[in-house]
Parts: C-alpha cells; sequence; structure tokens
C-alpha cells in the first residue's frame, strides 16, 4: 500500500513551503481576519490585485462557497495561493459544501502542477464549524480529490494549535483506509 500523503502539523500557514498555499477566504476575496488577514499581510498588495482582477472578469458577484480560484503568491515561499471560501456553520447539513473547499482546491492545484499542498482548517475559525466536523470534512474532501487528480504526493494540514492537531489526528485514525 502506498504512504499517505497527509502531513498534520501545528504551525502557521504563511511559513509553508509548499508548491501551494490554501486561503480560507470569504466571497469577496477582499482579505479579511484569520489567515486571509495573514496570508495578504505576508504577501503584500499583488495577491489583492489578482484578487480584484477576478472579481472583475470570472467572478463579479464573488466566490461561491465550496469553490476555489488561484493567484501567484506574491512574497509567500509558496507558487500559487489557492481562495476558497468555507461555509458559515449553521448545523452540520452543509458538511458537504466545506469538503468540497478541500475537493475543488485540490483538483484546482494539480491542474495548475502543484506537487504539495497546505491547508488550514477552513471553516473552523471565523466561520464557527466545530473543530471535528471541520477535520471530517477536510478529510472527506481531500480523500475524494486524491481518487481523482494525479501528482499531489504532500497534502499538508497546518493546524493553529495543539488541541485542534489532536482533534484532526483522532478524526484521521477514524478515516477508512
Ligand atoms: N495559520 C494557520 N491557521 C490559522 C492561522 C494561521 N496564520 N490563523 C488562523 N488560523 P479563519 P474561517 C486557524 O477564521 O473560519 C476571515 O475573516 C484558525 O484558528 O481564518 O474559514 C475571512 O476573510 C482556525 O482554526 O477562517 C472570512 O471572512 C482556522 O485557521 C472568514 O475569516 C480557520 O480560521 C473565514 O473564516
Amino acid at each position: 500500500m502506498e504512504s499517505s500523503p497527509f502531513v498534520v502539523e501545528v504551525g502557521d500557514i504563511v511559513h509553508q513551503r509548499t508548491d501551494a498555499i490554501v486561503n480560507a477566504a470569504n466571497s469577496s476575496l477582499m482579505g479579511g481576519g484569520g489567515v486571509d488577514g495573514a496570508i495578504h499581510r505576508h504577501g503584500g498588495p499583488a495577491i489583492l490585485a489578482e484578487c480584484m482582477e477576478i472579481r472583475r472578469t470570472t467572478h463579479p458577484e464573488g466566490l461561491p462557497p465550496g469553490q476555489a480560484v488561484a493567484t501567484s503568491g506574491g512574497n509567500l515561499s509558496c507558487r500559487w495561493i489557492i481562495h476558497t471560501v468555507g461555509p458559515v456553520f449553521r448545523d452540520p447539513s452543509q458538511f458537504d459544501l466545506l469538503a468540497s473547499c478541500y475537493h475543488r482546491s485540490l483538483l484546482l492545484a494539480a491542474d495548475l502542477g502543484a506537487r504539495s499542498i497546505s491547508f488550514p482548517l477552513v471553516g473552523a475559525g471565523v466561520y464557527g464549524w466545530p473543530a471535528d466536523l471541520a477535520s471530517r470534512a477536510a478529510i472527506d474532501g481531500a480523500a475524494r480529490a486524491l481518487d481523482e487528480a494525479a501528482g499531489l504526493s504532500e497534502v499538508r494540514f497546518v493546524l493553529y494549535r495543539d488541541e485542534l492537531a489532536e482533534v484532526f489526528r483522532s478524526e484521521l485514525g477514524r478515516a477508512p483506509s
């Protein structure tokens, strides 16, 4: 059996050295707090300029939850930033939409030629998803994409705190192999 491409670590997403880094954005693509704020702060104005161009051209109404778009990495050490938007948590019925963030982000990264990618725990901050459900959605969405996409050899989940990493690892342990 091949070894798992999943890596779990505690850290800051902006310091990852993977081909792609995923941003937990909002539909406006104009920046915000949390991961989004950190990525735009460290990545510099080129990222916002590209996001504005995406809004002007392909997504004038904003990026809907569950979808993903790419920009360059600006001053970050990645080649691409994949911006995705989690649904705001109300109840678990939007689980598939949250999983879709991972699925679509991975397929887009693979299409661009990325071999490695770092994800934050999309939806688990300002958008209010409980860590266990957010972790489950991450694992399900990413696993589904890896069944479909070739070329990605490392999928890194970067959790902000030890407690989140513990929850994530326990959900990963429950995942069907
Ligand atoms: N590196 C890794 N993880 C982080 C970092 C970081 N630098 N900063 C926060 N986290 P959030 P969301 C964790 O709120 O829930 C923004 O305003 C955080 O602890 O960034 O999808 C956007 O513009 C949590 O576990 O994303 C949207 O309006 C996880 O990353 C909204 O927040 C996600 O937290 C999106 O909310």
